[in-house]
């Protein structure tokens, strides 16, 4: 099991995205979590994206606080956010963004046009890492 990369270009800038396995936390409890645990703590990453479902928010708001423990760029992406809309699931991402302080960013991740907001977002929290 690896890393899968990818380059994404946004406002005229190249953007490596590094997407590691899909997991609940980071404690190194399977081969998953370990890998996903060494990327975020090790990795030469400006920014962490965590993408939650919208349809089971509390499921992933464990990992959320893990990764907030280890670094201030991250970024939450809520996806799912029709398949939430069908449930009857409705998210205050404004809520949600100001109760974390971190910002958050909902999506539909088959509709392209829902990813720039998260791309512009990804963009600002890189420029404050490279500050840094
Ligand atoms: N309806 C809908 N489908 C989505 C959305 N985002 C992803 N999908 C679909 O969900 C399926 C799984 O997507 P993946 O990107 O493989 O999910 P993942 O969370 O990375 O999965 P793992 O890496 O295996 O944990 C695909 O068929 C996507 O097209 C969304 O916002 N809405
Ligand atoms: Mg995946």
């Amino acid at each position: 099991m690896a890393n899968a990369t990818g380059i994404c270009k946004y406002d005229n800038k190249s953007f490596l995205l590094v997407d590691i396995p899909g997991t609940y936390s980071i404690m190194s409890n399977s081969e998953e979590e370990e890998i996903a645990r060494d990327y975020i703590c090790f990795g030469k990453h400006h920014c962490v994206v965590i993408v939650v479902d919208a349809t089971a928010l509390e499921r992933n708001l464990n990992l959320v606080y893990q990764v907030m423990e280890i670094t201030k760029n991250v970024v939450i992406c809520v996806n799912l956010l029709d398949e939430a809309k069908r449930k009857g699931i409705y998210i205050d991402i404004n809520k949600l963004s100001s109760i974390l302080g971190i910002p958050v960013v909902g999506t539909i991740a088959r509709k392209k046009k829902t990813l720039n907001k998260l791309m512009e977002t990804i963009l600002s929290v890189c420029t404050r890492a490279y500050k840094m």
